[in-house]
């Protein structure tokens, strides 16, 4: 005697779903009295629930979408220890987060009319701002800064010549905008023409990544003599450069804390646009940055854009500030 076949359970019930499904297509076909050469030429139907609906594909689709997200929300340092990468394979695009951020108290912009003009100030009248939702420009304090002469694009492309610097504290951000440029390495190779501003615009950020190469940097500037006296920076500094019609797209940031920066050469205008949900409570807001100038706004919470305007090549340094 055959020893029965012994299934698992959920295998024989799909085995005797299917095994119904087709007898009743038999009968369908018998009561319709088709003949066997017709039905050799009917068209085979359609997945009709489509490519996304059957399980492996949803299964892909949803792995992906949780490696997206991870990327996006802290699982950075997966790929740092696991592939020794510091940047995700696949980067979580910046609307993402002005979509998936808690909606804002609109009385964080409301009565917000303009930028305030501050000088002689000190640590104590700015703590009013410092951590303020009103944007600051304070007009004297960079006096003395080596930066406001020395800064310019062959400083930056000597100053990277030599590689890194030092032990690496922070991912290397490097935003190259509509520039086309994909690294800072592309950024300091670039033609003569296209460097002066005379070939095809373009204007990228990067923040510092080695310790060594932010302490180098900082000769150049020091801490804004109005910060509050408890606050504190870490060692990661960015850096925003580009010519004229060029600039950052408008978006919110998710940094950690307050920043401030520096317009080392060139005039920049920012504009500020409160949240979506309080365009009808809010103004927007634009104003112009000039050399020598430190401009301290919340970039968390306002949407911002920013224009080289005609003229010089714009170069700003800022940093955080807890
Ligand atoms: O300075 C710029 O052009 C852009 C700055 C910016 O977008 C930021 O700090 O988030």
């Amino acid at each position: 005697m055959n020893q029965p076949v012994l299934r698992p359970k959920t295998c024989v019930k799909t085995y005797k779903a299917a095994e119904l499904k087709v007898l009743k297509i038999i009968n369908k076909i018998d009561s319709l009295k088709l003949s066997n050469s017709y039905i050799s030429r009917l068209e085979i139907p359609k997945n009709e629930k489509g490519v996304f609906l059957n399980g492996k594909s949803l299964s892909y689709f949803f792995i992906s979408v949780v490696i997206i997200l991870f990327c996006g929300f802290g699982a950075r340092w997966i790929y740092t220890e696991f592939f020794g990468r510091t940047n995700c394979l696949v980067e979580l695009p910046s609307f993402s987060k002005s979509v998936f951020r808690p909606p804002e108290d609109c009385s964080m912009c409301a009565g917000v009319e303009g930028v305030v003009r501050l000088a002689n100030t000190t640590a104590e009248e700015f703590e009013q701002f410092a951590y303020s939702t009103t944007p600051v420009i304070v007009t004297d304090a960079t006096v003395g800064w080596r930066a406001l002469k020395e800064f310019n694009f062959n400083f930056f492309a000597n100053f990277y010549s030599g590689g890194k610097m030092g032990k690496q504290i922070n991912d290397c951000f490097y935003f190259a905008y509509k520039s086309g440029l994909h690294s800072l390495n592309e950024v300091f190779n670039m033609d003569e023409a296209r460097a002066n501003l005379s070939g095809k615009p373009w204007y990228v950020g990067w923040s510092t990544c080695y310790d060594e190469e932010t302490r180098k940097l900082r000769s150049y500037y020091n801490r804004p003599y109005f910060l509050p006296k408890t606050a504190e920076s870490d060692m990661v500094d960015w850096i925003f450069m580009g010519g004229p019609g060029q600039g950052a797209h408008m978006h919110v940031d998710s940094v950690k804390h307050m920043s401030w920066q520096a317009q080392v050469r060139g005039h920049k205008e920012w504009q500020l646009a409160p949240p979506p949900e309080c365009l009808y409570t809010c103004k927007w807001i634009t104003f112009t940055v000039s050399p020598g100038e430190i401009l301290v706004v919340d970039t968390n919470r306002w949407y911002h854009k920013t224009n080289v305007l005609p003229g010089d090549i714009s170069i700003t340094i800022g940093a955080e500030y807890d």
